[in-house]
């Protein structure tokens, strides 16, 4: 097989990237590790940074999430009942889009069908060979058959676990990286939301997350040691746990009932660089992971996109490398940025094991300056709208 792009991973970024190529008139094929199905099933991110949902709408999936996201222009940061709004249309003119990554996928997946991209679901043993050179190819194995496909480049799409980092040698990578000492466990029920924005609370019990996928679906947050199991708590143990942490009022008047998902994530910071190994680039979880604290994770797979499919068209359809040679160094700037916020949100609002009261009290500290600072406040509103591509 050949083709101009061969992209690893069937996720949000793979998919992404494949549906702005295809509609510029660049052939793409997708290798995705497992089936479409347990693609759909994961539950991921909800929040879209403005950015994202421009992009959608560029590669011509944004209706549905037109139709059926709900644009937000506020989230409440809470500090046991001393409620903080950050309204983001009023200090910066954007709101964000609460749609699940789980729609979006799907969406994407749709489109790219009715494209007729060749994704190829379930395949084992990719390998990615002469990626220095610029006629690299891919290895792959579906039903026990060994397949080639010849491309011009690349695209590392295969998240934390793939084999795209690995391709760059060990010796040639930077990796930075912070593991936080807790995770969250995430609840999926079909509740109407606590709170018509999201809330985010610290509290003297730990932090909490309170959001939604629509007006009868809602996703909570609580953090966890991450020791924790997720079999230790049962659906009473995680209402008492997140009503205790979020303001008694919202707590007191919310709607519990029962999960139909439930699991814990733990949180890391991590950054490999480089992006780029000749004709590979890595895009998205390949390359970084943020704690979840900032809603970046897609939004910053989806800025890795939009620079690398403006590079690829314009090297393969005008022989201009010069989006080629700038990507890296493009989204690094970008993902560093991101990765400060989502660092900064995390622990503003998180207990660390064994910290002293003086880091409780900086907490309050923080919040309470958010409260009685319109500058502290649109910094926040800045960085969680998304900063420019
Ligand atoms: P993905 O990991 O989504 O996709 C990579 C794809 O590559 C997968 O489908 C995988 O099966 C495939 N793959 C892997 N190895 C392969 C191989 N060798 N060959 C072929 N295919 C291979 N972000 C937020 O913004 N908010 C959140 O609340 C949030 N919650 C999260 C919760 C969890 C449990 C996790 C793991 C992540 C969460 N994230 C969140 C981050 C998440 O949304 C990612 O940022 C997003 O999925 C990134 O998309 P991709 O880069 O496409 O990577
Ligand atoms: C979610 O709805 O899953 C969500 C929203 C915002 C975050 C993290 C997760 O920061």
């Amino acid at each position: 097989m050949k083709t101009e792009v061969v992209i690893i991973g069937g996720g949000p970024s793979g998919l992404l990237l494949s549906q702005l190529l295809n509609r510029a008139g660049v052939d793409t094929v997708i290798l995705e590790r497992t089936s479409r199905a347990r693609v759909l099933a994961r539950i991921r991110a909800g929040v879209l940074e403005d950015g994202t949902v421009n992009l959608l709408r560029e590669a011509g999936v944004g209706d549905r999430m037109d139709r059926e996201g709900q644009p937000h222009e506020g989230c409440y940061l809470t500090d046991d009942d001393l409620m903080v709004r950050i309204n983001f249309y009023e200090l910066t003119g954007k709101k964000v889009m609460v749609y699940g990554q789980t729609e979006v996928t799907a969406d994407l997946y749709d489109a790219q069908d009715a494209i007729g991209t060749t994704i190829v679901h379930e395949v084992e043993g990719v390998v990615i060979q002469d990626a220095a050179t610029t006629a690299p190819y891919v290895e792959y194995t579906k039903d026990g058959v060994l397949h080639r496909v010849d491309c011009r480049f690349v695209a590392g799409c295969d998240g934390f676990h793939g084999v795209s980092r690995q391709t760059i040698p060990a010796e040639k990578r930077d990796e930075f990286e912070r593991v936080y000492p807790f995770g969250w466990l995430g609840v999926l029920s079909r509740t109407p939301p606590a709170n018509h924005e999201l809330i985010y609370a610290n509290s003297r019990h730990g932090f909490a997350l309170a959001s939604m996928r629509n007006e009868n679906l809602c996703r909570y947050y609580v953090q966890v040691p991450l020791t924790d199991k997720v079999e230790e708590w049962s659906d009473d143990r995680f209402w008492e746990a997140l009503k205790m942490r979020l303001p008694h009022e919202t707590a007191q008047n919310m709607i519990t009932g029962p999960s139909i998902e439930k699991s814990i994530a733990p949180l890391r910071s991590f950054v490999s660089e480089p992006l780029r190994w000749g004709s590979l680039f890595l895009v998205g979880d390949s390359a970084h992971i943020v704690p979840p604290t900032g809603a970046k994770g897609l939004n910053l797979a989806v800025s890795d996109v939009y620079y690398l499919h403006d590079a690829l068209i314009a090297a393969l359809k005008k022989n201009n490398m010069s989006g080629v040679e700038s990507y890296a160094d493009r989204a690094l700037a970008r993902i560093w940025k991101a990765m400060r916020f989502s660092w900064q949100m995390t622990t503003m609002l998180h207990q660390f094991d064994g910290e002293d009261s003086f880091a409780a009290q900086m907490r309050k500290a923080t919040l309470s300056h958010l409260s009685q600072s319109e500058t502290a406040r649109r910094d926040l509103a800045e960085n969680y709208i998304g900063l420019p591509f």
